[in-house]
């Protein structure tokens, strides 16, 4: 699939963005001013870019726990993400979800979800809803190698063949379900295989590499909007922070993170791609980390300078009605 300048451009400033964002929220949280559960997405940058880029404002998202980078990615704003990780009333939620409940329905960001699994059902029902509605619109959750293994995911991709849903789900394996290896939780070597008895195309794609991502995304996407069909993809990709902050990791090799780091960083590959391909330069990247930079220091500020919400205001925002 042919990517435009503006394309990489764009995915590089998607992908140093979430990375920025995440590498000081880790120093932030520990300084014990954030409230509640952080989850970094740190070194699976590459999944959201290259499956949110594919997506409008037509198409949903569903996400987990770990959903900073899908929320940035969908296109929610920066500097109400920051705030309402801190609970301030500036947040995109009015402070009162935090990490784990991010959503912005405007953006077609259904919402972080602290349900493991949660997040595929959601897909199939907003993925129905413009089926019915004929908005030509997509749907896509976004969960990891322990929720593949949740009977909400089986059940949905059951209900996506069945009632041909223009639905994407896409496995993000970071090898691990907290401290449990996906090698010994998930029962096959890789979980895309069990698309086949979904009767379904199951996609294994290198999470390190946006390119290869971007490729099968689009594939995926072009299927649910032009067919009605769903598909699995599965991103082989690694987390470069603990489960959740504060995590000590003994469950990991002592180098694991450095090698991976070092080897396998999907922001320097995708730049030694396509600098050595002479299609972007060195400084225009440089310009963006600059960017990114200075666009999360500043909501850092603004987060920290924001007031928390009213005690007035405890009741409002918890129910809809309808
Ligand atoms: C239904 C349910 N079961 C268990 C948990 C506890 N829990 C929270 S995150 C997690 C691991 C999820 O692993 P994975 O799906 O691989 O996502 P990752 O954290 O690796 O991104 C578990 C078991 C939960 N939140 N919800
Ligand atoms: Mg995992």
């Amino acid at each position: 699939m042919q990517l435009s300048k503006d394309d990489l451009l764009r995915a590089y400033r998607i992908m140093k963005t979430v990375r920025e964002f995440e590498e000081r929220l880790h120093v932030e949280f520990a300084t014990g001013e954030i409230p509640g559960f952080v989850h970094l997405y740190a070194g699976e940058e590459a999944s959201a870019a290259g499956f949110c880029m594919h997506l409008d404002g037509r198409d949903k998202i569903a996400s987990n726990h770990r959903g900073h980078g899908h929320s940035i990615a969908k296109g929610c704003d920066v500097h109400a993400m920051m705030a309402e990780i801190y609970g301030r009333e500036t947040g995109l939620c009015a402070g009162k979800g935090g990490s784990m409940h991010i959503a912005d329905l405007s953006m077609g960001m259904m919402g972080a979800n602290g349900i493991v699994g949660g997040g595929p059902p959601l897909a199939c029902g907003a993925a129905l809803a413009a089926k019915k509605l004929g908005t030509g619109g997509v749907a896509l959750a976004f969960f990891g190698d322990g929720a593949s293994n949740q009977g909400t995911v089986m059940e949905s991709l059951n209900l996506a063949t069945v009632w041909n849903l223009p639905c994407i789900f896409v496995v993000e394996n970071n090898g691990y379900a907290e401290a449990t290896s996906s090698k010994y939780s998930v029962s096959c070597d890789d979980a895309a295989d069990r698309a086949g008895a979904f009767n379904m195309p199951g996609v294994v794609v290198d999470g390190h590499d946006f390119f290869a991502i971007h490729e099968a995304g689009g594939e995926a996407v072009r299927r649910a909007r032009e067919d009605s069909a769903p598909t699995l993809i599965e991103v082989k990709t690694n987390r470069y922070y603990g489960h959740f902050e504060g995590d000590a990791q003994t469950y990991r090799g002592k180098d694991e993170v450095k090698n991976l780091r070092a080897n396998r960083d999907c922001l320097d590959l995708f730049r030694a791609r396509v600098t050595s391909a002479d299609l972007v330069e060195d400084a225009e990247l440089d310009a963006i980390d600059g960017e990114a930079g200075d666009l999360i220091e500043d909501a850092v500020i603004k987060a920290k300078a924001a007031s928390r919400p009213a005690a007035s205001e405890l009741l409002t925002d918890v129910y809809i009605s309808y």
